[in-house]
């Protein structure tokens, strides 16, 4: 029995269940428990049309940025995350959430939306779009969990890369094991390479950071879908953070 299993094994830490035959099929079932071991997984979820949630998200980007929201710190929903104010973090409005979430094929948010259900041992999550913008220049992050450390899994990451992968722009570094010990010390991540058909899912207790976008001009843009128990209170963003309910 592996660590996490171990730990999962009392009522309050349900014991994942397997998914042997059912219809995610074993490949999937195998990411669960990679996930569930260490932390994060790179999640097969089929082709997700870039282009045209690419252009949504970078002029949703361009009409923040160029707006006081930048300026203003009361406004909850465009959140510098570095100090040299290259890096941001926004809730897309609810009208452009919802033609990104439809630009999505079902099967890629049904496979999303399937994942997080077992991994967060429960039917009735919420669930949020997000972007991390970083801007030509932005240097490495400093580490950070998006929440504390926990005996349960409570709230996750779905990373959707939407440029073409080019090195220059940063990846996404992530600490294996990291939601369960540790955290001090010289960190070591892994730093996944995804393919166009992957995303990127993390526990929020998982130790990451954005690496730099050392390009001249190219604006990287991570698309996340945070997922969470109903009763997570997300300490990062306020309570103007809009919200969707999963389907
Ligand atoms: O840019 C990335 O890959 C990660 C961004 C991130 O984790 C953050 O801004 O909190």
């Amino acid at each position: 029995m592996n660590t996490m299993s171990a730990r999962r094994s009392s009522k309050t830490m349900k014991e994942p269940k397997r998914k042997e035959k059912d219809e995610e099929g074993a490949e999937n079932s195998k990411s669960v428990d990679d996930f569930l071991d260490k932390g994060f997984t790179v999640l097969e979820v089929g082709e997700v049309f870039k282009e045209a949630i690419l252009l949504k998200v970078a002029g949703e980007f361009k009409r923040l940025f160029q707006s006081d929201a930048k300026h203003d710190k009361r406004y909850q929903n465009f959140i510098a995350r570095d100090k040299d104010q290259l890096r941001f973090d926004f809730a897309l409005s609810p009208r452009v959430q919802q033609k990104v979430l439809s630009l999505f094929p079902v099967r890629c948010v049904e496979t999303i939306d399937r994942f997080a259900k077992k991994v967060l041992d429960e039917q009735d999550l919420k669930m949020q779009v997000r972007v991390f913008a970083s801007l030509p220049g932005s240097r490495a992050q400093t580490w950070h969990r998006d929440a504390p450390r926990k005996k349960t899994f409570e709230a996750m990451n779905f990373f959707i890369l939407l440029n073409e992968p080019d090195r220059d722009l940063g990846l996404t570094e992530i600490v294996p094991f990291s939601h369960l010990k540790g955290g001090g010390g010289t960190l070591r991540g892994a730093k996944p390479r995804l393919k166009a058909s992957e995303v990127l899912a993390f526990d929020y207790a998982v130790m990451h950071r954005g690496l730099p976008n050392w390009s001249t001009g190219t604006v990287r843009y991570v698309l996340a879908l945070v997922y969470t128990l109903n009763s997570f209170k997300d300490k990062n963003y306020s309570s103007r953070t809009r919200e969707l309910q999963t389907c």
